[in-house]
């Protein structure tokens, strides 16, 4: 399959996120982290993070898989807690960076290009206890010391940054940040929101060292962009779609790419009751530290109507009512299939922030999925894949800065949400959620398109 309008070197990849794949959870020096924690709450009903897909033993057999793939780019994260096992500690352990420094320097001789995610979900569980994590402002200088020793070890090898991975799913998932769901919802998202503006200041200082001290690099958030859609023509379902997408996914944006906080996010705040502590110097920061470029990971659209007593409600998720549109293909977990949505997606993006480089970060299908005489056809996945490919195409031929795409899953991995048997990957990986069964790894259909993908548009 040809693709037209792709730029040369475009960077095919795939991507995974540490805690997902990485297994070896107490491993050399290895702390625990909020997705440690969060994962052994549901240990009885499906697969937790202790072993996952073990990549941690496997990873040159599985860099070896990439490589067989062609892929020219790898998006994964670094555990923060095998760095600094209670984020605490005033030097790093060893043992971790030495996984990463292997890692690393087997992809670049593999000609796969880095892109390394500092936090996907899993800050060390020792600042949640020490000190609430980042509801707290401490965090903020706990994770520059992290990111620091990240520059310091790895900033020579690798160009393409990623600092925090979907920031707005940890706003309304806020036990994946320690907080306690069981409180009442303005106590709730008090406490979540303030931690939203910690990450944005500790991501701000971050984006100004590695411009200071990288000024080739690339840095900038992975952001959960979901293209939202009204479900009548009538204007009060056409503002819900905007107000939601702008709170959710492009105030994210404007923080991370103009250095400020859009006047719609401080309203909500505001009708929400919600006072966020800030510094005088923190606009400043803001300002300072920008990203040069975006990563965004992008599944589906999600479709919404206004509710009729939207007026009543103070919170911005509670007046707006998603919907189904039974026309679309949904995965068994409610994801729609709409690949035209990436393309409305991405032209969004150039008419706000014109020719900013993009990276795809994720991308995917999710099933259940059996191994049959070694083989896995995954047929529905290959169909999204290349419907998004050519969506993701068209939109640059219209102009859009795509530099790269990295589909979420490179391996079957442990889904945040739903255990193992919620599969993405391009690889098959021969375990089930209480079974460590052989961990063999099996190329699905998938991989063979994938592979003719990348082997035909260079
Ligand atoms: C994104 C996360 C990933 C990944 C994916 C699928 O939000 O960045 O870590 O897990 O969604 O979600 P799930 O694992 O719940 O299926």
């Amino acid at each position: 399959m040809i693709y037209k309008g792709l730029p040369k070197n475009f960077l095919w990849g795939a991507s995974t996120s540490a805690f997902q794949v990485e297994g070896a959870y107490q491993t050399d020096g290895k702390g625990l982290s909020i997705a440690d924690k969060r994962s052994f709450k549901k240990s009885d009903q499906q697969l937790d993070t202790k072993v996952t897909v073990d990549h941690y033993n496997h990873w040159r057999e599985d860099v070896a898989l990439m490589k067989e793939m062609g892929m020219k780019s790898y998006r994964f994260s670094i555990s923060w807690p095998r760095i600094f096992p209670n984020g605490d500690e005033v030097k790093p352990n060893q043992a971790g960076l030495k996984f990463y420094h292997n890692l690393i320097d087997s992809l670049i001789e593999n000609e796969i290009e880095p892109i390394v995610t500092m936090y996907h979900f899993d800050q060390p569980y020792g600042l949640i206890e020490k000190y609430g994590g980042w509801v707290s402002r401490k965090s903020v200088s706990d994770f520059i010391r992290y990111a620091q020793c990240l520059f310091d070890e790895f900033g020579s090898k690798v160009n393409y940054w990623l600092t925090i991975n979907e920031q707005a799913v940890l706003v309304v998932a806020p036990d994946m940040l320690g907080i306690d769901l069981t409180l009442p919802d303005k106590e709730r998202y008090q406490k979540a929101f303030q931690a939203n503006h910690h990450m944005w200041i500790a991501q701000a200082e971050v984006f100004k060292m590695c411009k200071d001290r990288f000024p080739k690099s690339k840095i900038g958030p992975a952001v959960s962009y979901i293209t939202t859609l009204p479900a009548s023509k009538k204007s009060y379902d056409l503002m819900a779609a905007k107000e939601l997408e702008d709170f959710y996914s492009f105030a994210q944006m404007e923080v991370s790419i103009r250095g400020e906080i859009p006047i719609y996010f401080k309203n909500e705040l505001s009708k929400m009751g919600i006072n966020i502590r800030m510094t005088s110097e923190d606009e400043h920061i803001l300002r300072e530290g920008t990203a040069n470029y975006i990563g965004i990971n992008w599944y589906c659209t999600t479709i919404v109507e206004a509710k009729v007593d939207s007026s009543q409600n103070d919170f911005i998720f509670k007046r707006i009512e998603r919907v189904r549109d039974n026309e679309l293909k949904y995965t068994d977990w409610g994801w729609n299939f709409d690949p035209v949505g990436l393309r409305y997606g991405l032209r969004q993006l150039m008419d706000r922030y014109e020719d900013i480089p993009i990276v795809i970060t994720e991308c995917g299908w999710s099933q259940e999925e059996q191994l049959v005489n070694g083989k896995v056809n995954d047929q529905m996945r290959i169909k999204y894949l290349d419907k998004h490919i050519e969506q993701m195409s068209l939109a640059i031929g219209d102009g859009v800065n795509v530099i790269s795409f990295n589909p979420w899953s490179f391996i079957d991995l442990l889904s945040v949400g739903d255990g193992m048997e919620k599969r993405y990957g391009m690889v098959y990986v021969d375990r089930s959620n209480f079974e460590e069964k052989t961990m063999k790894r099996y190329k699905k259909d998938s991989f063979y398109f994938y592979q003719d993908v990348i082997g035909k548009n260079q």
